[in-house]
């Protein structure tokens, strides 16, 4: 095999693999403004052997952040407008410890980790993404939910001043954007509460100055910019669903088997794809997590809770 020194290679050919051999690159990525960079097991998990991982001028210019506009190139655009310190977050519901808190004293103390995720988009788009984050149980337990909590919801930040998709007078989304998941699915060891992307802080277009990530599920669930984490007993009315039930549900689990009405789920476009290539790949069961997470949905008909 060929082995060239990394400032060689483009970050589009660089494989995961090739990533953890060279960690030392990482770690002094990683350590840029962070305590701690650990690096755990897991970061291998999902990754198949030819996953690349995705330029950063994507992963920083081609995003969906409805707050900014329905454009793929609008977050990058118009994400600056945003104020994102201070930033506090409003914790309520089912937990002993609610109220107002600073960001900063929240993460405090809390390890950010290195996590290489592929992530999938509802609309058959995918990347490969080197996260920085904190695992979202760590964020979660301090606030000590209690026995009726069996699911978390999360808001974005509504602040149309600063948001012009917000003010958009056409927009049919009813800010602010709601996400939510089962207790069980924010406490297993995959979902990330991600601080930072390619060992930097969050830039404000992928969801500053925190946003979740849930890397078996459709990109739509892994909400930006969050001010607000409530507990509740009740299955959260996220944003998608309550715009168009019929095609984005609560769980949306990526599953090739389970078409969007409007089109398959079967394979995906992995960016960044050229005039020459499409890059289609099989999207596999559940983003390729299967094994980490099947045991969540043992049980249930996945058609219907799709
Ligand atoms: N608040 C908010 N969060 C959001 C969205 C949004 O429009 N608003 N879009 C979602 C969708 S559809 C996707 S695919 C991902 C995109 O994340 P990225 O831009 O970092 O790739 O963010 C998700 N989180
Ligand atoms: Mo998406």
């Amino acid at each position: 095999m060929l082995i060239r020194k990394p400032p060689a290679i483009p970050n589009s050919e660089i494989t995961p693999e090739q990533i953890y051999r060279d960690r030392r690159r990482f770690m002094t990525a990683g350590a840029a403004g962070l305590a701690t960079a650990a690096l755990s097991p897991i970061l291998q998990a999902g990754l198949q052997p030819d996953d690349t991982v995705t330029p950063e001028s994507i992963v920083t210019q081609y995003n969906n952040f409805y707050e900014f506009g329905t454009d793929k190139s609008d977050p990058a655009a118009y994400a600056h407008e945003m104020t994102t310190d201070p930033w506090t977050v409003t914790v309520s519901g089912e937990a002993n410890k609610t109220g107002e808190f600073a960001f900063e004293d929240i993460i405090k103390g809390l390890d950010v980790e290195e996590r290489i995720y592929r992530f999938r988009c509802v609309e058959a788009w995918s990347m490969v993404v080197p996260w920085m984050g904190i695992p979202l149980k760590d964020v979660l337990a301090q606030f000590e939910p209690t026995g009726n909590a069996k699911f978390v919801e999360f808001e974005t930040l509504y602040r149309p001043d600063e948001m012009r998709g917000q003010r958009g007078f056409f927009s049919s989304i009813d800010w602010p954007y709601v996400e939510g998941l089962r207790l069980d699915e924010a406490y297993h060891p995959l979902t990330l509460m991600v601080t930072g992307l390619y060992g930097k802080e969050l830039p404000n277009q992928n969801g500053a100055p925190w946003r979740l990530m849930v890397p078996w599920k459709y990109g739509f669930k892994s909400i930006k910019s969050i001010v607000s984490i409530r507990f509740t007993e009740r299955e959260p009315v996220n944003t998608w669903k309550q715009l168009q039930a019929s095609e984005y549900g609560f769980y949306a689990n990526v599953n090739p088997k389970v078409s969007h009405p409007r089109w398959s789920q079967a394979s995906e476009r992995r960016l960044p794809n050229s005039l020459f290539s499409s890059n289609r790949m099989p999207t596999l069961m559940f983003n390729g997590y299967e094994e980490e997470v099947g045991h969540l949905y043992a049980g249930m008909d996945l058609r219907k809770y799709y």
